[in-house]
Formats: structure tokens, C-alpha cells, sequence
């Protein structure tokens, strides 16, 4: 794992993974480089990793830093040992169904969904985010699995008016009590991506829980609900890392 800079809210996912590959018992190395660290620094840590047999996994956390190209960075790590299937390859993959690495946020949501005991098969599915991280990859999952699949985004019209068909909704926008309990059709199944850090201590998601909850059949708490499944997910996509690496041995 990869961080680079000291965003507060980086430091606490990077150790929250850390913590859980201690749990499982997966080797973690924490590479904690200063905010000042130049683009080539970063990409030859990289390159030393990827050729590094011991390492089955590379995650560099994101944000970066403004002066280091996100892209060039995400295209840097060898595709399989993107266990955050961020890498060009692994998306490419996700659009047609044959993939290693699912993204670790949109697994974890399916994983939740999978829980509530709906089947997305036929069900109006609506993604409100089209991030390449959640939304974009979120959707795919969803079609994968024959749900009817709608994302809407920040330019969206009457946006209440899909949000209240979906029977499956996924809040992915990132912005604080987003999607209010009125947007929601009776007895759906609501999963809140967002961590919105609204005081130094306090947390909310995208979705008004108080109202969403009265209305909603399911629905995942901020904090507590896709947070875990995320970095559950990322150890799943780990093990598969290692798994695959020693099979070509
Ligand atoms: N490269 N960058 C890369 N991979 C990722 O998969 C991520 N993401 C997102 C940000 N940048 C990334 C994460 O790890 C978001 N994310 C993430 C991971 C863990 C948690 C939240 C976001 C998490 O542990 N959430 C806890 C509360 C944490 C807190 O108290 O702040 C929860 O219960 O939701």
C-alpha cells in the first residue's frame, strides 16, 4: 500500500486495510511517502514492486497529490496486481464480464445487495454517481447480473423521478444527505456509497438515513456499511492476486 501526503481520511482507510490484512494474516508493506514526493519517485517504487515476487497485491491510495498524474500512476501498475482493478486493463474487463479483479466498492455493494436477499435480475437498478471508481464499474456489475440499470448523475433531470423507480438504488455522488427518504420507492433496497465528513468526527452518507430508512426495505449505514465491504473485498481480490501468481510459477 501506497500513500502518499497526509490526508487524514487516506491515513485512516490505509490503516483500517492494514488492520485487516493483519486479521487475515496477508503480508502488508506500508509505503507512507511525503505529499513532496515527485511523480518519477513514485512511478519507480512502482516498477520495484511489480517485479517484487513477494508482492502479490499494489494499492496506491488515491487522491494524490495534485503535481502526480493520477492516470500515468493507475497505468503503471501491472495489471495483475491492480487489486484495485483500476488499471485500463482490469476496466476494459469489467465491461465484458471476463475479469480477475472486481473493483473493490462496486464488489462490496453487490456483496450487500446479495445479503439483503433481493435478486437484481429484471429489478430497476439506479446508480445516482458516475465516478470511474464507483458508478461507471457499479453499473456494469449490476447488468451483469440482469438487472435494468439507469445512472444518473449531478446533470440529471428530474432526478426524484428515476431515484422513486428503483427497486435497487445506489448512492455514489458525494454529497451529504443527498437523496432524501421521498426519493425513495417503498420497500427498496438502498446502498449508500458516500463518507462525507461533515465535522471532525462525524460522518454522513449520501442518503438521509432518518427519512430513508422509514422507507427503504434495506439500507447500509455511514459508517459501517460499504466502508468494511470495501477493504473485505480488497483482501478477496489479494488472496485471488497471489493465488494466480503462484499458479504460473
Ligand atoms: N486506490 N484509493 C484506492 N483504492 C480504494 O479502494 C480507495 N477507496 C476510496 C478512497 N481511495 C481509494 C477506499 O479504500 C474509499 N475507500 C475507503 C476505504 C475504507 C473506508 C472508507 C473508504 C472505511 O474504513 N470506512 C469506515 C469508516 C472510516 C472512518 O472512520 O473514517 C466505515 O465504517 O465506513
Amino acid at each position: 500500500m501506497i500513500l502518499v501526503g497526509d490526508d487524514p481520511a487516506s491515513k485512516v482507510y490505509v490503516n483500517n486495510k492494514k488492520k485487516a490484512c493483519e486479521y487475515i494474516g496477508i503480508k502488508s508493506f506500508e509505503y507512507l511517502l511525503p505529499a513532496e514526493t515527485s511523480e518519477t519517485e513514485l512511478l519507480e517504487l512502482i516498477d520495484r514492486l511489480n517485479s517484487d515476487p513477494e508482492v502479490s497485491g499494489i494499492l496506491c491510495q488515491l487522491p494524490l497529490p495534485g503535481h502526480i498524474d493520477e492516470t500515468v500512476v493507475i497505468n503503471a501498475i501491472a495489471p495483475s496486481k491492480d487489486v484495485d482493478a483500476f488499471h485500463p486493463v482490469n476496466v476494459g474487463k469489467i465491461m465484458t464480464g471476463d475479469y480477475d479483479f472486481v473493483p473493490c466498492t462496486p464488489a462490496g455493494v453487490m456483496e450487500l445487495i446479495k445479503e439483503s436477499g433481493v435478486d437484481v435480475e429484471g429489478k430497476e437498478c439506479v446508480v445516482v454517481g458516475r465516478s470511474n471508481i464507483v458508478g461507471k464499474p457499479m453499473a456494469m456489475l449490476l447488468l451483469h447480473k440482469n438487472g435494468t440499470v439507469t445512472i444518473c448523475h449531478s446533470r440529471t433531470a428530474n432526478l426524484a423521478e428515476k431515484t422513486k423507480n428503483a427497486d435497487v438504488l445506489v448512492a455514489a455522488v458525494g454529497i451529504p444527505n443527498f437523496i432524501k427518504g421521498d426519493m425513495i420507492k417503498p420497500g427498496a433496497v438502498v446502498i449508500d456509497v458516500g463518507i462525507n465528513r461533515v465535522a471532525p468526527k462525524k460522518l454522513v452518507g449520501d442518503v438521509e438515513f432518518e427519512t430513508a430508512e422509514k422507507v427503504a426495505a434495506a439500507i447500509t449505514p455511514v459508517p459501517g456499511g460499504v466502508g468494511p465491504m470495501t477493504i473485505a473485498m480488497l483482501m478477496k481480490n489479494t488472496v485471488k492476486a497471489a493465488v494466480k501468481q503462484n499458479e504460473c510459477e
